[in-house]
């Protein structure tokens, strides 16, 4: 039975930009589970209900009773212990608490781009989550949504400088894994694919080896990444 999955998408249904949900649907595909993506925008709460919370992203494995799991790190781990036979998320114990790390580091890049593709994604939701992203966006940057529209040269190279450790590691082997790529690897992923999708923004040059990794990974299981509609 297949795993259902509830995903963000903006106006379009195949425009999936939560980077949450990202690290998921590659976890997923990594693990070779059958899914269903039931397509979720802003301000359809009420559809998330019977989880007990308002984010995604949410699973409802069709395989185990219909078990609910919500917060993208639960999921990973979810998966992880209960389909054991499937390809490890993680390889090892010690991988899983170091890939704990990445998490964090990949938070605060999120952190990093957000402001630089906030009026994008403003633009690019569904025109009925607008005011809510609005008011949700404004209330917490505490500053309007225009404020973002103009992003500095200095913004974008803050965001390439802060990609040194990454660029680093997989200068050295084809994924931040190893030679395989594993949850670490979908996790950063998963930030890229969220500006790549909602962003028209020339963030990465094609010369940095970050696109070069970025490249493979929207090549991986038959292309899921490259075939979610994007800008670059
Ligand atoms: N810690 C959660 C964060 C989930 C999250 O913030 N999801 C966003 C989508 S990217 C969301 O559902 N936002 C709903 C809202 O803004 O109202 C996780 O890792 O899954």
């Amino acid at each position: 039975m297949a795993i259902k999955l509830y995903d963000l998408v903006a106006a379009e249904e195949n425009r999936a930009f939560s980077p949450f949900c990202w690290r998921i649907r590659m976890a997923l595909a990594h693990k070779n589970l059958e899914v269903e993506i039931i397509p979720w925008r802003l301000t359809e709460k009420e559809v998330l209900a019977f989880s007990n919370q308002d984010r995604v992203p949410v699973i409802v494995d069709g395989n185990k009773g219909d078990k609910v799991v919500s917060d993208s790190w639960k999921i990973a781990n979810y998966l992880e212990e209960t389909y054991p036979d499937k390809p490890s998320l993680f390889g090892s114990a010690e991988a899983k608490a170091q890939t704990m790390f990445i998490d964090s580091w990949n938070g605060s890049l999120l952190g990093v781009l957000v402001p630089i593709i906030l009026y994008d994604v403003f633009e690019n939701i569904d025109p009925k989550d607008k005011a809510y992203f609005r008011e949700s966006r404004e209330s917490f940057f505490g500053k309007p949504l225009e404020e973002f529209q103009d992003v500095t040269e200095e913004q974008i190279n803050n965001f390439r400088t802060f990609l040194e450790s990454l660029r680093n590691t997989i200068s050295q082997q084809p994924f931040l894994a190893g030679e395989t790529p594993n949850y670490a690897d979908y996790l950063v992923f998963s930030t890229f694919q969220f500006a790549r999708t909602m962003s028209p923004k020339q963030l990465l040059e094609t010369s940095d080896p970050v696109y070069a990794w970025r490249e493979k990974m929207l090549e991986l299981f038959d292309g899921i990444g490259r075939k979610n509609l994007g800008f670059n």
